[in-house]
């Protein structure tokens, strides 16, 4: 532990994820996010004209990143799709498979998990609702909704992030706007539309 961290108290702006006093602490764009998406053609498209938008942002608390510390942090992730396919996070596992609490401040969300012997698990995420990660299960948090998703997300000091297993991979299951709403798809077979 860190014996010069004081408690301490932070402001949440439920409405804009603001977590004062500290400033953003990440802000991903779409030429952030290369190969996150399934349709690689409009992804092209938007860069080619010059969009590339935030996808998301985030506000730390600036905990130290020491074994016994309890990192925080809130997460807006904009409205939109590429393509068909709604804005979300990278997603990650963690170093050091441990759990992570996520709780929905505002907006409206799918947060899509999965463990490493292969196990998927997708759950709503949005005011009023607290999600579990349990550890060891790679986390992607989606947008289905048209206000930013807002969220807060608590894990250990000593978890770390790891994006390569994701990145290579990505997730077994995408997140596309249907006809009647969000849809849920293998992801194979949305790579299929998308090329066939
Ligand atoms: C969250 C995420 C945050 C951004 O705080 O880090 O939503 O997503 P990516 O890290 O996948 O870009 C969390 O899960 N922290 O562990
Ligand atoms: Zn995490």
């Amino acid at each position: 532990m860190n014996p010069e961290t004081r408690p301490f108290r932070v402001a949440l702006d439920f409405g804009t994820g603001s977590l004062t006093p500290f400033g953003e602490s990440l802000v991903r764009r779409l030429s952030d996010m290369a190969g996150s998406y399934a349709d690689q053609a409009a992804v092209d498209s938007l860069l080619a004209c010059g969009a590339d938008p935030v996808i998301y942002r985030a506000y730390d608390a600036g905990v130290p990143h020491q074994p016994g510390h309890l990192i925080f942090r809130t997460t807006i992730i904009d409205a939109g799709t590429v393509g068909s396919e709604f804005f979300m996070t990278k997603g990650h596992h963690h170093d050091r498979d441990s759990a992570e609490l996520y709780l929905g401040m505002s907006g409206q969300g799918l947060m899509l998990m999965e463990s490493r012997e292969g196990g998927f698990s997708s759950e709503e995420l949005a005011p009023h609702a607290a999600v579990y990660v349990p550890p060891g299960w790679a986390h992607r948090t989606v947008n289905t909704g048209t206000e930013p998703l807002i969220f807060l997300a608590a894990y250990f000091a000593d978890a770390g992030h790891d994006y390569a297993a994701i990145e290579r991979s990505g997730f077994s299951r995408r997140v596309h706007r249907g006809e009647t709403g969000p849809e849920l798809r293998p992801a194979a077979a949305a790579l299929g539309e998308v090329t066939g």
